[in-house]
């Protein structure tokens, strides 16, 4: 079993001192992408990239590289560790950070070990992985992976009216590298499951061998302001009571459907918003998501089917707004086999498993071998301040990080 460890207080502390960059007033975690609080996290992880002799590389959506690369191996594709680290309103502070502190902490403990790696490795942070403010989701590792055109990225508009190149411009993180400018030889990352099942059945590593599909759309019900206390239930023309029949037919179809298929509405507004006044319009976002491309579509079709009686029904006009579609991906087997072999040497239990969460692997994978390895989430809490890891448990994924990356440039 190798003894070789990654500097366990360092990472720790690491983690808990970027958890409490980026609070709001009201204490919560809130570092959505290019905000003056993931500024202030970008600036952290800099500093201590650039405390562990490493170079520090910006693209231009913001991507942050910390690159470790010796004369011998200068110009030979990396190896590339990372995630991200905006987060989600009101968040947990180990959802990418977790990779990314990781990966650092990776290099750092080789590099002062004097490890010659037969390649340059990197650590990468991708901007806006989340895509609460700005969509799609895993948007800088896209962009990075040639999915999507930089200026279309950078001139996206958030849910706050801004668009994204004057915020990075504004947080001083638009680099001059363009995306891509470091083909991986292959990509490892490193997160927390954000499910159940690790510590359902008691496994400390899950290899990560799929990501399920995503689709993410924007539901638009124009209906009719009026009375709440005059106008007779027949002759309403109600958004809201429509939004919700839209919500409930998510729930009984996906509860009904015997598969991995998961439906959510995360967002919902009504116009005018208004105690006494009938909802003119409803607007809403549904993210549906399926390790299976064909069921995926067949839920988007049935949803449709639904939203078109439902017009008809309720009087009311319905739009769809496209947000993200992604297909599922499939990891690289290779690395999947080396990072079970590494647990197992390491005396951890370890399973194959299905991410049900969206991560930048599924975009790097366009353009290099990738695999994530997990570790257990308590009460596969995610998204939510109350997201926990255990020490050790963190400590042990980073370990089998370590591991893979020395197998993968086994060094002098
Ligand atoms: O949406 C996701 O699954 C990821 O957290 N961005
Ligand atoms: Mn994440
Ligand atoms: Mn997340």
């Amino acid at each position: 079993m190798s003894s070789f460890s990654i500097d366990a207080g360092r990472l720790l502390d690491r983690l808990r001192h970027l958890g409490a960059t980026g609070r709001d007033a009201e204490g919560r975690l809130v570092r959505l992408a290019a905000s003056d609080a993931d500024k202030a996290g970008r600036d952290r992880l800099c500093s201590w990239i650039e405390a562990a002799g490493l170079e520090v590389a910006v693209d231009r959506i913001g991507n942050i590289f910390g690159i470790w690369r010796s004369e011998a191996v200068q110009g030979m594709a990396p190896l590339m560790l990372g995630s991200h680290i905006d987060t989600v309103i009101d968040a947990g502070i180990y959802d990418g950070c977790y990779g990314v502190l990781s990966g650092l902490e990776v290099i750092q403990t080789l590099k002062e070990a004097g490890f010659a790696p037969s390649r340059p490795l990197v650590v990468a942070a991708f901007t806006n992985e989340e895509g609460v403010r700005y969509a799609p989701d895993m948007m800088g590792s896209l962009v990075y992976a040639g999915g999507l055109d930089v200026a279309a990225a950078l001139s996206t508009v958030g849910i706050d009216g801004t668009v994204l190149g004057s915020e990075l411009e504004r947080i001083g993180y638009t680099g001059p590298h363009e995306p891509g400018f470091l083909k991986p030889h292959a990509y490892v990352e490193l997160h927390i499951e954000q499910g159940p099942v690790l510590e359902r059945e008691g496994i400390a590593i899950g290899a990560v061998e799929n990501l399920q599909g995503i689709s993410w759309q924007e539901v638009t019900i124009e209906g009719e302001a009026n009375h709440a206390g005059t106008t007779p239930i027949s002759m309403r023309r109600d958004a809201g009571h429509a939004a919700a029949q839209v919500i409930a037919f998510l729930r009984h179809r996906a509860k009904a459907s015997n598969t991995p298929t998961v439906a959510t509405v995360g967002c919902l507004s009504f116009e005018p918003n208004a105690i006494n006044v009938i909802p003119s319009r409803a607007r809403f976002t549904v993210d549906l998501r399926d390790p299976d491309g064909d069921r995926l579509k067949q839920e988007e079709a049935a949803l449709g089917a639904f939203l078109d009686g439902l017009a008809a029904e309720e009087d009311v006009i319905i739009s769809l707004k496209r947000l993200a579609r992604f297909e599922p991906v499939k990891f690289d087997a290779g690395i999947v086999q080396s990072i079970e072999a590494a647990a197992c040497e390491r005396g951890l239990v370890c399973r194959r498993m299905t991410s049900g969460a969206g991560h930048d692997a599924q975009m790097i994978a366009r353009m290099a071998p990738s695999a994530m390895i997990f570790v257990p989430s308590r009460r596969g809490i995610s998204h939510n301040p109350s997201e926990f890891t255990a020490d050790a448990d963190l400590v042990a994924g980073a370990n089998v990080l370590l591991d893979i990356v020395r197998e993968l440039v086994e060094g002098k």
